[in-house]
């Protein structure tokens, strides 16, 4: 059972000014690491980003946009008090900056050569095997904070960046996966990377046998082979397509039944990794690569709200693709994306109560 710091504890612990300054973490928050009950690993990571760049930002992005959110959850009780902090860089992370620049230039060179017709089995593998020690970091990070009984999430950076802490969950127990994406992100390879943002999920579902579930949500532009094999899968995935969704509540079906249809294929544990283009691109326009339609920043909430009340035990998450644009707004929306799902966690947790609103949510 882990042990969790005290709700006096870790406020006592923060440190929340009115006017932050810039280097204050994420809420404005100066809380100590050590202090925290969630541990957020920063990944900025675009390595293998097909179309518009500029997620390896978002990390940083988010932090700064976060100061300026108010604390107050409708649903869950001030999820900060808990205390969340992102992980500080250490040695290793600081290279992943210069990893990802390094990887990048490598996977730009073996696009262009695949799109002239050349070979770029060199730049591939360089980019393959810097995927692989991203991997490797983020597991790591992830193993030492589950070993301290923490909490663990993962702000990327592009698609690929969860893997590590996926798999250091994956070898703890079974779980499910909840799935926000305008992708299936199920492609085998994708320009030659076997760890791209659009294969995630099959490296997990191939490799991963401990996650007996995945469900997708708002999938809209996909690759005939992607479908297949999740329809091949059977029940170990289950997919509600964009369309189909739209399609339900056009015929009267009330968002709150379809979201209970969404929970109901999870199993007791369950995993969030939320791409951010699940939203419709005015929710986040920088993004890489956007799709019409989608969810509502208020709908996504609702379902994150409503996964936690149902009392499933949400055991971590990734909050993924954020790209900052011209403005701050796809970093503002990103951060209160974050804080939902922090609140989710936490409360599905045991680390915070619920408000009297959220008393009076039924599931
Ligand atoms: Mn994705």
């Amino acid at each position: 059972m882990p042990h969790y710091h005290t709700l006096q504890q870790s406020n006592a612990a923060l440190a929340l000014g009115n006017h932050p300054a810039i280097d204050a973490g994420f809420l404005g928050s100066r809380l100590d690491p050590a202090e925290a009950t969630l541990l957020l690993i920063p990944v900025p990571w675009e390595a293998t980003t097909s179309y518009g760049g500029g997620t390896s930002q978002a990390p940083a992005a988010i932090i700064a946009a976060s100061h300026q959110l108010d604390l107050e959850d409708r649903v869950f009780q001030q999820p900060y008090r808990a205390g969340i902090a992102f992980v500080p860089p250490r040695a290793e992370g600081e290279a992943i900056h210069e990893l990802n620049r390094t990887a990048r230039a490598a996977a730009l060179r073996a696009i262009d050569a695949l799109e002239h017709g050349a070979g770029a089995a060199a730049d591939t593998a360089t980019v393959n095997a810097a995927s692989e020690q991203l991997n490797r970091y983020v597991y790591e990070q992830a193993r030492a904070i589950r070993g301290e009984g923490k909490l663990a999430a993962v702000v990327g950076g592009d698609h690929s960046s969860p893997q590590g802490l996926i798999q250091a969950l994956a070898e703890e127990g079974e779980f499910g996966l909840l799935h926000f994406d305008a992708h299936h992100d199920l492609r085998v390879v994708f320009e030659g990377f076997n760890h791209s943002h659009a294969s995630i999920f099959y490296n997990v579902l191939e490799h991963y046998p401990t996650v007996t579930k995945l469900v997708q949500v708002a999938i809209r532009d996909y690759s005939r082979d992607e479908a297949r094999y999740a329809a091949d899968q059977g029940e170990r995935v289950a997919v509600f397509y964009g369309r189909d969704l739209f399609r339900r509540k056009a015929e009267g079906e009330s968002f709150k039944a379809i979201t209970h249809a969404v929970i109901a294929q999870l199993p007791q544990r369950v995993y969030i990794s939320f791409d951010i283009d699940a939203l419709d691109p005015p929710y986040c326009p920088g993004t890489g690569t956007p799709v019409p339609g989608g969810l509502s920043f208020d709908e996504a909430c609702f379902m994150l709200e409503e996964l936690a009340l149902s009392g499933r035990e949400i055991i971590g998450f990734d909050l993924c693709e954020v790209a900052p644009g011209k403005s701050e707004w796809d970093a503002n929306v990103g951060a209160r994306i974050l804080y939902k799902l922090c609140g989710a966690l936490l409360y599905s947790q045991g680390a915070i109560g619920r408000t009297p609103q959220g008393e009076e949510a039924t599931c």
